[in-house]
């Protein structure tokens, strides 16, 4: 499917951080792999003038999350730490980008980018009226950030070539794929972006 951009699309690339890939605390295999086509879609909206919000997971040391805390993760993204910061091949706009935390406090965890943070009301502040999914893990914390802002309103797309998921249990990253589109988003990949 084609889609033009227009002024009231936003981009939400989602925990592109380095604990999140390859090598870091709680690794999606070849998660780095994305980033050229992440890149891409961030041009795309940074070429137009489009916000492009980035989440990151921000978790205190005695994250709920955490094995040791009640969780079942390996500690990661923990704030200031280099396993938070985003990977350092991110292309990161100079104007009109936001950068969203969650997680932020020890006793609750947030896989949406909506849960306990300002993104809707950021979003609706600038009539954002369309939002664009892409990032890690497709399993855990793209598949809530598009089912919340599925059940915000916001007419969501989820961008295939620019996910990617764990699979804790085999098949999980498809499922999830299958119950976003079962829930009413609709799935791009870059060359469905037109000018
Ligand atoms: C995530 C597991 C734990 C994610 C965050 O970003 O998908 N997954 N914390
Ligand atoms: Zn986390």
């Amino acid at each position: 499917m084609k889609v033009k951009l227009t002024g009231s699309d936003a981009l939400i690339v989602v925990d592109m951080q380095k604990d999140f890939m390859p090598g870091g605390a709680l690794p999606v295999p070849e998660g780095d792999s994305i980033i050229p086509t992440v890149n891409r879609y961030i041009e795309a909206f940074e070429k137009r003038g489009l916000p492009v919000f980035f989440t990151r997971d921000w978790h205190p040391e005695n994250h709920i999350s955490f094995k040791g805390y009640g969780g079942v993760w390996p500690p990661h993204c923990v704030q200031n730490t280099e396993g938070a910061q985003f990977h350092d091949d991110l292309r990161i706009p100079l104007d009109n980008k936001f950068v969203i935390s969650k997680g932020t406090s020890p006793d609750f965890d947030a896989y949406s980018g909506f849960q306990g943070t300002a993104l809707e009301s950021l979003l609706r502040e600038r009539g954002i009226k369309r939002i664009f999914v892409c990032g890690v893990a497709t399993d855990y914390c793209v598949k809530n950030t598009v089912l919340g802002g599925l059940n915000l309103g916001f007419h969501t797309f989820v961008l295939l070539d620019g996910i990617k998921g764990v699979d804790v249990k085999p098949g999980d990253s498809q499922r999830a794929i299958e119950e976003m589109l079962s829930k009413g988003a609709v799935a791009l990949t870059v060359g469905d972006i037109t000018s």
